[in-house]
């Protein structure tokens, strides 16, 4: 398999709630390297960009609302078959239905709070990884 990198954000619910150092060894231990990342706090324009594909959705307002309510740790995860492994580890969307052990069954209270984002396909992640990071801030070891 093909050595990737994903973007991932542990959204503000996570950072609150103090787990970032839980959800990254869920990370090393699946075998993803953080090979970036950095903490900040998302404008509106930011938020609304990054989700742009949700425009129309009825959650559209709620999702920019909370994703800019605190501060976001944004990285690239770099491993084999990185996009697909990190969607994994991550769970369904809705805690609700997330196997258990996955990031979002274990940190995620609800669907529009759910710990973490992570790329969806090769394209999501070459987007998202380019928002974010320059190739300069991105350290493949
Ligand atoms: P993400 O993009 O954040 O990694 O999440 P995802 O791929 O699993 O889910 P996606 O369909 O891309 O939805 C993006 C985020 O929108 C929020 N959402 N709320 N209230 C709702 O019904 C609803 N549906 C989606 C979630 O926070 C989801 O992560
Ligand atoms: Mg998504």
């Amino acid at each position: 398999m093909a050595v990737e990198r994903t973007l991932s954000i542990i959204k503000p619910d996570a950072v609150a709630d103090n787990v970032i150092g839980k959800i990254y060894t869920r990370f090393e231990d699946a075998g993803l390297k953080v090979v970036a990342a950095k903490m900040m706090l998302l404008s509106e324009e930011k938020a609304g960009g990054f989700y742009a594909e949700h425009k129309e959705r009825p959650f559209f307002s709620e999702l920019v609302e909370f994703m800019t309510s605190g501060p976001v740790l944004v990285q690239v995860l770099e491993g084999e078959g990185a996009i697909a492994q990190n969607r994994d580890i991550m769970g369904a969307t809705n805690p609700a239905d997330a196997a258990p052990g996955t990031i979002r069954a274990d940190f995620a209270k609800e669907v529009s709070r759910n710990a973490v984002h992570g790329s969806d396909s090769a394209a999501s992640a070459a987007r998202e990884i380019s928002y974010f990071f320059s190739e300069s801030e991105i350290f493949s070891r």
